[in-house]
């Protein structure tokens, strides 16, 4: 088969080599300098790509596909400030560790400083935020470059999506013309030369220390009351059965949030309703040994109970940021598979009875039948609203959670098994939650993805829905409650003569009229009847159909009462 590619030998490599490494998404922004790259990946018969303009948007697009297929996905923009527009999605995908291959075109060196426009000093503009930078010209045409080209894009590739994942950025100058194509025909040749060009490519250095399981077997086996807390991750089918054979040891304690995707019924999925009340002092509550998996914990209640406890040994597995000390107690972290950890410890003997985990669960379920009875009584609030939303979410759905305080709402109520529960808590940040579930939607068009948003990051990213590529599977759920929320239940912004103004931010728009500027059916309600009302005709899927939204009004003033009154009520 032929197809056209540019004339640039070096921009042919390179997408060739790109695709040899197994990259088959890419998100582009348009741009005169990086044309030729961009011919070069939408010809090429084995890549798929989308165009988004907003580079921040694109971005988080990106992120969203990288998520959803787990597997390196990337981006490519013109030079300019084009490329910062990233470094909010090159972040999250830094600390949560998505392969987001980020592709800038450049100027040629001599001109960089010069008083052309669109020109600024992208060499590893991203710092220390990257897990590797390379440099490549279309200047030199040799052999030797040739296969430096290919080595170097093929091991930045691998870099990304190594045991430690994350974004690499690949800086590329470009002479004019750009426009300029030539056909070629065969990609499987043209991949096998760039692979042979690439063979003395630096493979993956397997970390070789060994580990001592014996010591950690008997350790373990000593303690009677441990704890495995799960940070986010995907679903994890493997590490999923080994977390229930361990939660059959009453000795021990999982731990999880709906974002580390892991469900069980012996497990306790509710960490804030759950130590809500807990005496602190109380030191049959303490654990011996903490053992961490995963990445980011939403809940800030468990990380300062963990840091004022006196917990003897925590033990990182993972191969991610083995340095970061979360709770401060940080004695052993262990670069390994999370499942190979636990099925290790699995095998450690049961000496002891003592009904630890169970001493926890039986608050957990207390709390949860609380939880039910708080709810249906609740007056239409964002709890309320949270409860309601969760009966509705589809099975085997994504639910795409915002910042900030819609993650930390999910998180009261009991994770639905079949559900993938997915946020951006990498950073946190409030710039790219509904790009990513867009791109996650689009890579996954036979799944439902509901993304449930706060008013404030919904207006912060409404470019996600400038965007061709929306598609009907995706149903945004707009909790409006006039502002950022989260100000209003946490402590602090309310004591401050900036509280509505500055911190709350409040406002009255609304999102209709950007629905209607981006053709997507758009549905509000106030009341519960009003919300139950609109599901059905909500959830009705239309094959070349777009998007949904639903806006939610909820009382500003009243909802941190609500929020107030439930934890009461949970003693
Ligand atoms: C990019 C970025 N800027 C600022 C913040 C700080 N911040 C955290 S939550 C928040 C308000 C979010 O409000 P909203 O989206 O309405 O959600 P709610 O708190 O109501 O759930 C802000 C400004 C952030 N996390 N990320």
């Amino acid at each position: 088969m032929s197809y056209l590619t540019s004339a640039k030998k070096n921009v042919h490599l390179f997408v060739e080599t790109c695709v040899a490494a197994g990259l088959k998404h890419i998100v582009i922004s348009p741009g005169s300098r990086n044309a030729s790259l961009t011919i070069s990946f939408d010809e090429h018969p084995e890549v798929k790509t989308t165009l988004v303009h907003d580079e921040r948007s694109a971005g988080f697009f990106a992120l969203g596909i990288a998520l959803q297929l787990q597997e390196p996905v990337a981006v490519l923009c013109t030079s300019g400030s084009a490329v910062l527009n990233y470094f909010p999605a090159v972040a999250e995908a830094y600390y949560q560790n998505i392969p987001l291959i980020v592709i800038s075109a450049d100027r040629p060196q001599e001109w960089i400083n010069h008083g052309d426009g669109q020109t600024i000093m992208q060499d590893n503009v991203f710092g220390t935020h990257m897990h590797s930078f390379i440099q490549l010209e279309d200047k030199y045409e040799t052999e030797h470059y040739y296969q430096f080209l290919c080595m170097e894009t093929l091991d930045i590739i691998n870099k990304a999506k190594g045991e430690w994942s994350g974004p690499v950025h690949i800086n590329f100058a470009l002479e004019e013309p750009l426009y300029n194509t030539v056909e070629v025909s065969d990609f499987h040749a043209a991949q096998a030369k760039c692979l042979s060009y690439a063979d003395q490519t630096k493979s993956n250095i397997e970390n070789s220390t060994t580990i001592d399981w014996a010591l950690f077997q008997n350790q373990w086996s000593a303690a009677k009351k441990k704890i495995v807390l799960c940070g986010q991750m995907p679903k994890k089918r493997a590490l999923l059965d080994q977390l229930k054979t361990m939660s059959e040891d009453p000795t021990v304690l999982i731990m999880v949030e709906n974002t580390s995707n892991l469900y069980d019924l012996k497990f306790v999925h509710c960490i804030d309703r759950t130590i809500e009340h807990l005496d602190r002092n109380n030191s049959d509550f303490i654990p011996e040994i903490l053992v961490t998996l995963g990445g980011a914990i939403v809940s800030k209640k468990i990380k300062n109970l963990f840091r004022d406890w006196n917990i003897q040994h925590h033990w990182r597995v993972g191969y991610a940021f083995p340095e970061m000390d979360t709770f401060r107690h940080l004695s052993e972290s262990v670069e390994c598979a999370p499942t190979n950890f636990i099925r290790k410890l699995n095998e450690a003997p049961r000496n002891t009875v003592e009904l630890y985990a169970s001493k926890w669960k039986s608050i957990d379920f207390i709390r949860q039948e609380k939880t039910t009875e708080f709810c249906k009584s609740a007056p239409f609030s964002d709890l309320k609203v949270f409860s309601i939303l969760n009966d509705y979410l589809p099975e085997m759905s994504v639910v795409h959670l915002g910042n900030s305080s819609v993650v930390r709402y999910a998180q009261l109520f009991d994770p639905i098994a079949s559900i993938t529960y997915q946020s951006n808590r990498g950073t946190s940040g409030i710039d790219g939650s509904m790009s990513t579930a867009t791109g996650a939607a689009f890579a996954d068009k036979d799944s439902w993805h509901v993304h449930v948003t706060g008013d404030i990051s919904f207006f912060y990213d409404s470019n996600a829905l400038w965007n061709k590529f929306l598609t009907p599977n995706l149903r945004i759920f707009l909790i409006n409650n006039e502002g950022g929320g989260i100000f209003k239940i946490i402590p602090g912004p309310n004591s401050t003569q900036q509280y509505k103004k500055y911190f709350v931010a409040e406002h009255q728009h609304s999102a209709e009229h950007i629905c209607k500027a981006f053709e997507m059916e758009y549905f509000s309600a106030r009341n519960t009847e009003e919300l139950h009302g609109h599901m059905e005709a909500f959830y009705q899927h239309e094959a070349d159909g777009r998007p949904k939204l639903m806006e939610i009004f909820t009382d500003t003033e009243l909802n941190p009462e609500v929020l107030h009154s439930y934890f009461t009520a949970l003693k």
